[in-house]
């Protein structure tokens, strides 16, 4: 999964339809590099990030949806505001990615009108303050709990199982350890057959790893990402999907399947 952030900064050449122009032509490239979905976001689920409107929101995204109609991979739009689901659903997603897990009623009432899959996201606390002090007692136990919690949930409310996709939410109220922690034990996310999704890629736990910036963390991203795999991951959330892609297909010629090592029998 490719990551197209359209945001004011990220595509600025003036112009709104320059800049969905921009993000659209960007897209195209991640599947090019070898992207099998792509997940489109304008900004409002960001760890700190501050509030943007629906309007805005909404601005920033469907103009790029719109224009990646027909483009041959799924697109993922990642909000938590149930307008923009609806009418990224109208526009053509497949996928709504929402780091709060369908948790508001209305946002659950947009998935299920539709027919499109979803991702249910953990996360402690709100993107603004969530950094501040996570605390967990098991943050494994509580994060696999909290999304069985969610499955169950969905499911209850008629959005079928093959149509939900589980993801621990990396540095989500979240500390080095407990991201650490979480990505040594993704394999006990593995429940119910529900596919684990993993966002690792350029994330601040690289940053202390390494000691770089946000752009200089393709080569860390790179492992965080076959790692994931390793333990059970389905699909990576990546910004580099070149340097991803090279990665995997070692990882494919020497596994011949993706994912973890089929479990021992005596
Ligand atoms: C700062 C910190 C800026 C984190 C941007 C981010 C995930 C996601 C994001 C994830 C799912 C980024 C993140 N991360 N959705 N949206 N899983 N499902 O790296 O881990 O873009 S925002």
């Amino acid at each position: 999964m490719g990551v197209v952030n359209v945001t004011p900064d990220s595509f600025s050449d003036g112009g709104q339809f320059g800049s969905a122009d921009a993000a659209a032509a960007y897209a195209r490239r991640l599947i090019e590099e070898g992207a099998d979905i792509l997940d489109i976001g304008g900004e409002s689920t960001r760890p700190g990030a501050a509030p943007v409107s629906v309007d805005e929101e909404r601005r920033r995204v469907l103009p790029v949806l719109e224009r990646l109609a027909g483009c041959g991979v799924p697109l993922s739009v990642d909000t938590r505001k149930p307008e923009v689901m609806r009418h990224a659903i109208s526009a053509g997603a497949a996928l709504i990615n929402d780091v709060s897990a369908l948790e508001e009623p209305r946002a659950l009432q947009a998935v299920t009108a539709s027919t499109v899959a979803v991702c249910l996201m953990h996360k402690q606390g709100e993107p603004q303050t969530m950094q501040q002090n996570p605390h967990y007692d098991d943050v494994v136990r509580e994060v696999r709990e909290y999304l069985e919690r969610r499955v169950r949930a969905v499911e209850a409310a008629g959005i079928a199982r093959d149509r939900i996709v589980i993801d621990p939410g990396f540095g989500f109220g979240k500390d080095f350890e407990h991201n650490l922690a979480l990505l040594r034990g993704l394999r006990s996310l593995s429940f119910l057959g529900v596919p684990v999704l993993a966002g690792l890629s350029r994330k601040a736990m690289l940053g202390r790893l390494t000691g770089k910036g946000p752009a200089d963390r393709v080569h860390a991203s790179v492992a965080a990402a076959l790692l994931a795999i390793a333990e059970g991951a389905s699909i990576v959330r990546v910004h580099d999907v070149a340097a991803t892609r090279d990665a995997i297909a070692v990882w494919w010629a020497v596994r011949g399947t993706i994912g973890p090592a089929p479990a021992q029998t005596e």
